[in-house]
């Protein structure tokens, strides 16, 4: 196993030893974005505990918020700050590791969890590169579900608009969202064509879980001028725990003792 898939193995463990303390959280998106996650922090973006006041520093941004735990887990084991200190904490009352992003954690940019916002907050921080003549790439993971929101559409536009080639936003395309499938809850179509039409490079991931596959998509990307790129990542929603993986149910399941014991076990197995 390669040392970044490795890493988000150890990752879904902090994860689920996260969402079994807390009784809190959403298992599901987590485990399916952390891939994603794990490429950008450990191999893409030039973000460290020591330049986060630096203002060539990429930027990150979660719009999916509520999958803020696998976000606190990258952030801690980055060594930002002390993740048992998150894994711990997270969800408690006086904690400042609460369900959704919030900037009072060190390392996180933005308010998120409203969905619908984070892709134009990027447009902005984008653009104000572009203007102050600055090397940062800006970086919104979104959901798919999360698309329904219409203020993503302004947001493709702008950026197809003032051709920002410094922006890169990734869907996590696992086809499911609080309550069911996408088709069901509100169909978006093709989300690959959306972005075409509004200006930008589109680059399709077909296993949005694997790190080499997203390495080798977020290279392109870099490298690609002219237009700001969509990486559309299909994952799958509880990837690597077998009961959790493509359940709607599991999108804030919490786990019974049994059920963790279980998600401990798989996970351990694959990381022998
Ligand atoms: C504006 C807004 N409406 C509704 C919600 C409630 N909500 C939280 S998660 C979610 C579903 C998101 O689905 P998706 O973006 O596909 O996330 P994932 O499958 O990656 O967990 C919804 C509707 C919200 N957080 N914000
Ligand atoms: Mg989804």
């Amino acid at each position: 196993m390669d040392t970044l898939t490795r890493k988000s193995y150890e990752l879904r463990r902090d994860i689920i030893e996260m969402i079994y303390n807390s009784a809190a959280g959403h298992v599901g998106g987590d485990l399916s974005v952390i891939d994603i996650l794990t490429t950008l922090y450990f191999r893409v973006m030039n973000i460290s505990p020591d330049n986060r006041e630096d203002p060539n520093r990429d930027r990150f941004l979660l719009s999916k918020g509520h999958c803020t735990d696998a976000l606190y887990c990258v952030l801690g084991e980055k060594g930002v700050y002390d993740k048992e200190d998150a894994i711990k904490n997270f969800s408690s009352f006086g904690s400042r590791f609460i369900g959704h992003p919030n900037t009072e954690v060190e390392g996180i940019e933005i308010n998120s969890g409203s969905l619908g916002h984070g892709l134009s907050i990027g447009v902005g921080m984008a653009l104000a590169a572009k203007m102050n003549k600055q090397t940062y790439r800006t970086y919104v993971v979104l959901g798919d579900g999360e698309m329904a929101e219409g203020s993503n559409y302004e947001g493709m536009m702008a950026a197809g608009h003032y051709k920002l080639d410094n922006l890169c936003a990734t869907v996590d395309l696992n086809k499911l969202q609080i309550s069911g499938t996408i088709e069901q809850v509100m169909n978006s179509g093709s989300l690959a064509d959306k972005f075409r039409d509004f200006g930008w490079n589109v680059i399709e991931v077909s296993d949005g879980n694997d790190c080499g596959q997203l390495s080798q998509a977020y290279a392109l990307a870099a490298a690609y001028r002219g237009k700001p790129t969509a990486v559309i990542a299909y994952t799958r929603k509880g990837k690597g725990i077998s009961f959790m993986e493509n359940q709607a149910s599991w999108h804030h399941g919490v786990m019974t003792a049994g059920q963790y014991k279980q998600a401990v076990k798989e996970l351990e197995e694959v990381l022998r």
